[in-house]
This record gives C-alpha cells, structure tokens and sequence, in this order.
C-alpha cells in the first residue's frame, strides 16, 4: 500500500510563524491565521484602522462604555470591591473610561491588563499611571488562558469581585466553537460572582461592513498586506504584494467579514525558510480573517455554553455594538 507522501516541515523550522505559515499554506482553501498581523508595523496599522472613519466599531464602543461606565462597574461591584482584569488589553485605550468609573466609586483600582506585547503593555502602564495615579497597573505578559491562570493562582484578587474585560469584538476573529472554548477557560479561573464585560460587533448594513473592512485610503489593505512582509522577513519567502489584491468578503451564511489575499495571477512564491513552493492560480485566495457579527440571540447562546448568566447590555442607538454584563454563574 502506498502512503500519501505529506511535505514535511525542515527541522530546525519549529517556530510559532513558521509552523503556522507551513500547515496554512498547504492546506485548500490556503489560510494564514490573523494573529500573523501583529508585529510591530501590523500593530500600527490596526491602530491607523481604529481611527478611520469607516471602522465605526471602536468609535460605536468607546461611546457606548463613555456614556454607561458608571452604570457597568456598579452592577458588576454588587456593592464589593472590584478588580479588573483586561484580555488582550494592547494599548488599553477605551479601558481609561472604566478604570475612571471604578476609582470613581471606590476610591482606588488595581487593573491586570494581558497581552503578549510587552512594549504595549509598559506604554498601557505610563499612560495610565500618569493620568490616573489612583490606578495600580500590573502587566501580565501572556495569552489570555495563562494570564487568567497566573491570577488566579497569584490570588491577586482579594476578597473583591473580579471584572474581566474582553471588548473590542475581539472575541468575532475567534470561530464560534473556539469563541465558547476561550469563554470557558476564562470562566474557569472566576468565582461565583465576578463578572465578564464582553463587547460585540452586530450584524449590520452589508455596504457599512464592506468599507469598514475596506477603506478607501487603503489603510485595511496595507493592513492585511503586511503579513506578507512580514513572512518575506521572518521566513526569507518571495511574495510580491502587488501581485496580491486585498479583499472584504460578507459571508452571510457564516455571519462574518472576511479577509482575504487574492493572486492576481497564476504564480509561484518561495518560502525558502521552510523548503517550500506555493503555486498560486489566478484568482486564488488566502483567507487570513474572520470577523463574526452577533445578535443578541447568538451571544446570549455564548455566553449561557461558556457557564456564564446575561446581567445587562448596552448598545448605541443605532444597535452597530452591544457590551454585555455576565456574571459567572
Ligand atoms: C481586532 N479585531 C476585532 C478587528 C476586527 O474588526 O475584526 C481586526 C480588524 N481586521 C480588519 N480590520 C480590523
């Protein structure tokens, strides 16, 4: 019997990019997962992205936590002491607002923002030390599950409630079965009580979705382009990007944006780190992104599999974003 004769990664070649550019780039449909666009110029262009006027969601978000921050932190203090902890907090922008309403109420905050990015991390903890001294920063440099862990280990809750944040809609760029699964570890490190704040995109006007996913000043483009350079650097590969056409897709049977890279057309491209030739035919795509858009309904399914219960929710008047308050249950 003959086996199928599968490539082979080259030894030496085992690290996160490379066995993640190895595994997307021989699979069909081709893919490359989204957290490839985080270095240090992709983390500047999603910054760039969050100001444009097309990408409505940090905006929608930032308005609605503005206006309802006092509201939020009281309904998830329930009267205790409370501590928050930020998944994914990058640069901590939108968080001021919270920490704000938290200080606010009780006189003082220690604030756990995780991330991986320890550069953003330190430029959180500046900022806000500065402008709010009664806020103590401490920086877990983590991904969320290993973060949420050495938390709870630490302790470093007290006898408080614990508030974690997880907006942004960062929780859309997750697959629904993966989404339940990051919910459940972080409802595994929290007791009883303490409360997860949770910030989702909604399903909209499919013409809004396509410029907030494809601007005109091509800041997206650039964006999703990047991750190209950055495995041209990273992994001494061949690709051109102006043989490559960025794309917004609305998937309406899956609810989500997606982005791909189209070929423009039929190439070949060297990854020469990983011994590798990929063909591209004409019009071929790597899908590099999801973004799920959410009702109500779906979030609340969420939320119920991943063990926790619906406090309250917020949205703007146009119904774009909703933050939703749940407790453990
Ligand atoms: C980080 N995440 C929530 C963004 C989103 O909207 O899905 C990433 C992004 N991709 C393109 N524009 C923004």
């Amino acid at each position: 019997m003959s086996a199928i004769s599968l490539p082979k990664l080259p030894a030496g070649a085992s690290s996160a990019i490379a066995m993640e550019v190895f595994a997307g780039l021989n699979e069909r449909p081709k893919t490359l997962s989204p957290w490839l666009f985080y270095d240090a110029a992709g983390s500047r262009l999603f910054e760039a992205i969050t100001e444009l006027p097309e990408y409505y969601v940090t905006r929608t978000e930032r308005q609605i936590l503005a206006k309802h921050a006092a509201e939020i932190v009281a309904a998830a203090a329930g009267g205790r002491d409370l501590s928050i902890i930020e998944l994914g907090a990058g640069t901590a922008t939108k968080t001021g607002l919270l920490l704000n309403a938290t200080v606010a109420q009780q006189g003082s905050v220690t604030y756990y923002p995780i991330d991986v990015s320890e550069t953003a991390l330190q430029e959180a903890r500046t900022r806000l030390e500065s402008e709010l001294p009664e806020v103590t920063v401490e920086p877990i440099v983590a991904d969320y599950t290993e973060g949420m862990r050495q938390n709870n280990a630490a302790g470093l809750a007290g006898a408080g409630r614990r508030l974690v944040l997880y907006i942004g809609s960062s929780i859309g760029n997750f697959s629904p079965a993966d989404a339940i699964e990051v919910l459940r570890g972080v409802r595994a490190q929290l007791a009883p009580g303490d409360c997860l704040l949770l910030g989702t995109d909604m399903v909209k006007d499919t013409s809004m979705l396509h410029a907030a996913y494809d601007d005109a000043a091509g800041v997206t483009a650039r964006f999703n382009m990047n991750m190209l350079i950055r495995i041209n650097r990273e992994l001494d590969a061949t690709f051109n990007p102006q043989l490559f056409r960025h794309q917004a897709r609305w998937n309406e049977q899956h609810s989500r944006i997606e982005m791909h890279l189209e070929s423009l057309l039929a190439q070949k491209v060297a990854v020469r780190a990983l011994d590798l030739e990929v063909r591209f035919s004409l019009g071929e795509t790597i899908h590099t992104e999801n973004s799920y858009k959410f009702t109500d309904q779906r979030v609340l399914a969420l939320l119920t599999r991943a063990g926790f219960k619906l406090r309250k929710q917020w949205s703007d008047d146009n119904k774009w974003f909703t933050v939703y308050l749940a407790a453990a249950a």
